[in-house]
């Protein structure tokens, strides 16, 4: 299914793109809930973790480490990882995403 990710992904849609590579792209989220807000996504679109299979293990890994490495560019060490799944979860955009969150304290648990 092609959402405005893969517009993002194509450049079609700017944004503002922090990280790139051959699995997945990194840009700022436009409704940031913190003053560090990335959305970390594959290239492939996957819909969310529910539709990741067993082929996908490996880039479900690589997306959760480039959250690492992009919170560490940020200059965070304390940030929050969370991706929604499904839209009674909070899920908007249905092109799989982490959101990398930091820079403020962050309260638990959240919604
Ligand atoms: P979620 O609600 O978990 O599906 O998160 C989707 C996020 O995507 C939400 O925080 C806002 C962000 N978003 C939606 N449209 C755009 C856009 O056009 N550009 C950017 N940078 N972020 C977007």
């Amino acid at each position: 299914m092609s959402t405005l990710f893969s517009k993002i992904i194509s450049g079609e849609i700017p944004s503002d793109k922090v990280w790139e590579d051959a699995h997945c792209i990194a840009f700022r989220d436009i409704h940031p809930v913190a003053p560090t807000h990335i959305l970390v996504i594959p290239r492939t679109p996957l819909v969310n973790v529910a539709d990741a299979g067993e082929g996908d293990e490996a880039l479900l890994g690589h997306l959760l480490r480039v959250a690492g490495l992009v919170a560490k560019q940020e200059g965070l060490s304390d940030f929050r990882v969370v991706t929604n799944n499904g839209a009674g979860a909070g899920q908007s955009v249905f092109h799989l995403h982490l959101h990398v969150i930091g820079g403020r304290a962050l309260q638990w648990p959240p919604g």
